[in-house]
């Protein structure tokens, strides 16, 4: 049976959005001003199949229930192939460019999502001042002025799982979509005259569906809001984040330095030694007391 078309409202944007990898400034200047940038192919076919059977080693292991999304949320520690990305030179550049010289691996994570899953709800994945981060996860996300730089190993397209953004909505002070109004704590966003909650609708105002190839790296600012389309395709969606921090210091973060994090920072080259000095692992057990 043929998958349903997939009707895509194009945002038009009147300006440049996917850029060459030596394009350095532009990706800044367009990720600094609208909270995104596309970077046409990064890493090599090669790369891309190796990390494709790396997610599928660590995250599927024995496969996926039938619509699943499955996430691994400290991958580069029990991915060699995707801890070489920190030695990538393209990679890293780019990296350089939006962070600073000096900066920190943050965080990384691995998404495998079986064909049938739903669309996922509209999100930022910031955590505000006004919320208390309850988990390790949104405590990580408290921090400024990370982007999160993402492989979508399969490339993206709106009829398979593809990802979505709202151009602009990096902004402190936005508002949320026409018609829209922001959920508490500003995670998401719902209808004006629905019930508060998340939104799960791919017909949002002004979104901007991504399409792009494997190899593409698509870059997104700490605040940017995104949602993905449900999955009609015909392969698992696999794909890898990693975000890192402005800096060479460390990030308070209340919890012991998980084991696997202590291995993975032992395990790196030496010239790559600094960027991980600082990491700080997840540890999924921590929990906001009271
Ligand atoms: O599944 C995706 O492509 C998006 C994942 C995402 O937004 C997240 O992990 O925060
Ligand atoms: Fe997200």
């Amino acid at each position: 049976m043929a998958a349903p078309e997939y009707r895509i409202s194009q945002t038009q944007l009147s300006y440049p959005y996917e850029f060459a990898p030596k394009e350095l400034d532009a990706i800044v200047a367009c990720n600094r001003a609208h909270g995104f940038a596309v970077v046409k192919q990064v890493i090599s076919p090669e790369a891309v199949e190796e990390l494709k059977a790396s997610v599928r080693e660590v995250v599927i292991r024995d496969g996926l229930n039938p619509g699943e999304s499955r996430y691994c949320v400290n991958f580069l520690e029990l991915s060699p192939a995707a801890a070489r990305l920190l030695g990538h030179e393209k990679f890293m550049v780019i990296a350089r460019a939006l962070h600073g010289e000096a900066l920190t691996f943050h965080r990384s994570a691995a998404i495998a999502k079986d064909i049938g899953a739903g669309s996922w709800t509209w999100h930022t994945d910031w955590t505000f001042p006004e919320t208390k981060a309850a988990s390790a996860s949104a405590f990580l996300n408290t921090i400024e002025g990370f982007s999160s730089m993402w492989l979508y190993l399969n490339g993206t397209h709106p009829s398979r799982a593809g990802l979505a953004i709202i151009p602009d909505s990096n902004a402190m002070d936005w508002a949320g979509p026409e018609g829209f109004a922001l959920t508490e704590g500003r995670k998401s966003f719902y209808r004006i005259g629905t019930e508060p909650k998340g939104y799960t609708g791919m017909d949002v105002p002004g979104m901007l569906p991504l399409l792009t190839d494997p190899g593409d790296l698509i870059v997104f600012a700490d605040r940017t809001y995104h949602g993905v389309f449900p999955h009609q395709g015909t392969e698992v969606r696999l794909s890898i984040g990693m975000a890192f921090r402005p800096g060479q210091t460390s990030f308070h973060a209340p919890w012991p330095l998980p084991e696997s994090a202590k291995k993975f920072i032992a395990s790196v080259p030496k010239d790559v030694r600094p960027v991980v000095e600082h990491y700080t692992g997840i540890d999924l057990g921590w929990k906001l007391e009271g």
